[in-house]
């Protein structure tokens, strides 16, 4: 049996909703049973930065995860954005919902700067895309709550040989504030979806170019 740990984050800052949230408990509605051959465990995390990392370690010690995706809402993106590398650097530029608001401290004092997500994110992007869903690679998912939990599921996912990384969506269709860009909430379900399947179908990454200029 193959188990997956999927996350989301409930809303934080002035927002009432969190699609990222709101997305993980549809892809666990309709996930398939054991049967299939991979348990789904889903959970949403607090938007802090004491808390995101407790429960995360709680949930890795109970279900010994084989893989973990964690997601999170980048309001004003406006494309999937599977992330590539976690940055250990706390630098909030708005309270956590617990009221902390670290600046300039290290995620995981010790660690490298800078930790590589392990999921093959240049595949999962190539079939999230052909799906026709809006998406891209990601070289910065931020200093914030989303940042901090990259680091800590990608540098466990180092520690014990498994695959952790981080996918980061726009808000979902009638949530966003002031214009700002919108997918359906099926399609980030499907995004997650995919991201979950492509992973357990692959060994290793394709080989495309997906850097940026700037
Ligand atoms: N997005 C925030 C934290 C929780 C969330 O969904 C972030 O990008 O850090």
């Amino acid at each position: 049996m193959t188990t997956v740990l999927l996350t989301g984050f409930e809303p934080f800052g002035s927002d009432a909703v969190n699609p990222s949230g709101d997305a993980v408990h549809l892809v666990a509605s309709r996930w398939p049973g054991t049967g299939s051959g991979v348990r789904l465990v889903s959970e949403i995390l607090p938007v802090t930065f004491a808390g995101s990392a407790r429960r995360l370690n709680e949930l890795i010690d109970e279900h010994d995860p084989d893989v973990v995706i964690a997601t999170g809402l980048a309001g004003g993106r406006s494309r999937v954005s599977v992330e590539r590398v976690g940055v250990n650097l706390m630098d909030a530029r708005i309270p956590d919902n617990d009221g902390e608001q670290p600046v300039d401290l290290p995620s995981l004092p010790g660690a490298p700067a800078a930790v590589f997500a392990s999921l093959p994110v240049k595949t999962i992007v190539r079939d999230i895309a052909a799906a026709g869903i809006p998406v891209g690679l990601s070289l910065t998912a931020g200093s914030f709550v989303c940042n901090h939990v990259l680091v800590h599921v990608a540098e466990w996912a180092h520690r014990s040989g498994r695959r952790a990384g981080f996918i980061h969506v726009p808000w979902a269709t009638g949530q966003a504030p002031n214009g700002e860009p919108e997918l359906p909430l099926e399609q980030l379900a499907r995004a997650f979806e995919i991201a979950i399947r492509t992973t357990l179908a692959t060994e290793r990454d394709i080989d495309a170019v997906g850097g940026t200029l700037h």
